[in-house]
């Protein structure tokens, strides 16, 4: 018995109604499990923009850093979208939150379960199997270098930097995490073409001396992009930058169906905050439609990787197989063959799974 306090955050759109299905699994695992889980909530994004004028409020900040792991949701609003000149925007919480809680290690597992082997646009033939766990580095790159205008605004610039330091921490952890799987691990860079890839390469090159029982290979960022959908199988780990890993993950959520099948983890010097890789898709926000799985295996992730727990994650895991072998799919993962009775909503989705559980 466990007891553990759990921070809410669900941020702006989709991220609400998903979230609000993420907590009631956690709440059936502790049931289920004889754990106390408390739970407290705070702002993010464009909701906390207006209710406090800053994109991550400092009581936000502060009851992350004092919570057991962060159940998180996902931030924006169309309204910046046509704003480019606006000074406060939601992401800028996102990135406070991941300096601010020092979440350089951002773990996203690629994993298609068989019975979403059709819903996929890739073929069957070359999906079946393919399973990939990327880590993004996320505290460094041109999310966080210098930025700003020259000659009247003419001309905008943004700085990619990287350390060293930087760089080493998060290949430890994903040659660490390739010792535990299939020990592969491709490296992505644009080392051709960019400095900061260079260096990365570099430092890949010297950590993989102390392990040298991983396969090692490096990819261009190009190459990568072209390679996950045409043999995804190949890869085991890969270790990205903060940019590339954005783009790359996007891509390779088709792999596993739907961006609303894939789950993330960001970890580092403090508190994890788990997370669907999609973000606050105002285009279904209030219709009730959006898929909670992401959101439900991002609870899974926490149990496993905050609090140790790898029975209950794996009894999170397994309940959304079983729901998903019986033919329940939310629309983004339905197909042609699917039944109209058998296509959910993003509550009654959530309840297949809490019955599994
Ligand atoms: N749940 C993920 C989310 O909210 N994504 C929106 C976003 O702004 N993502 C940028 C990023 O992940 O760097």
């Amino acid at each position: 018995m466990a007891n553990k306090k759990i921070l809410v955050v669900p941020g702006d759109g989709i991220g609400q109604e998903v979230t609000a299905v993420g907590k009631q699994v956690l709440d059936a695992i502790a049931a289920k499990f004889g754990h106390s889980f408390t739970y407290d909530e705070a702002l993010i994004g464009h909701v906390a923009i207006e209710a406090t004028g800053q994109a991550l409020p400092d009581e936000s900040l502060a009851k992350m850093k004092a919570s057991d792991a962060v159940l998180f949701g996902a931030v924006g609003h169309p309204k910046y979208d046509n704003d480019p000149s606006a000074k406060v925007r939601p992401e800028q919480g996102l990135l406070k939150m991941r300096k601010e809680l020092g979440l350089y290690a951002n773990l996203r597992p690629i994993k298609l379960f068989d019975e979403l082997l059709d819903a996929s646009s890739i073929k069957p033939e070359i999906l079946r199997g393919a399973d990939i766990l990327f880590f993004r580095e996320l505290t460094g790159d041109i999310y966080f270098g210098e930025k700003g205008r020259k000659n009247d605004g003419d001309t905008a610039y943004d700085m990619a930097e990287y350390s060293r330091y930087e760089v080493e921490r998060i290949a430890r952890k994903a040659f660490d995490a390739a010792r535990t799987r299939r020990k592969k691990l491709c490296s992505v860079d644009k080392a051709n073409v960019l400095e900061t890839s260079r260096l990365w390469r570099e430092v890949i090159q010297k950590v993989a001396q102390d392990y040298p029982d991983v396969e090692v290979e490096h990819q261009f960022v190009d190459a990568t992009a072209m390679l996950l959908i045409k043999d995804p199988r190949r890869f085991d780990v890969v270790v990205t930058a903060n940019l590339f890993g954005d783009i790359l993950t996007d891509e390779a959520s088709q792999i596993a169906g739907s961006m609303g099948m894939l789950a993330s983890a960001s970890i580092g010097d403090g508190t994890g905050v788990y997370e669907p890789i999609h973000g606050s898709a105002h285009d279904i926000t209030g219709k009730g439609v959006a898929n909670p799985l992401a959101s439900i295996l991002s609870a899974a992730l926490l149990l496993d990787i905050s609090f140790g727990m790898k029975a209950e994650s794996e009894a999170v895991i397994n309940a959304v197989d079983k729901v998903l072998k019986a033919g329940y799919r939310t629309g983004d993962i339905a197909d042609a063959s699917t039944p109209k009775d058998k296509i959910l909503g993003t509550v009654a989705m959530g309840e297949k799974v809490l019955a599994e559980i």
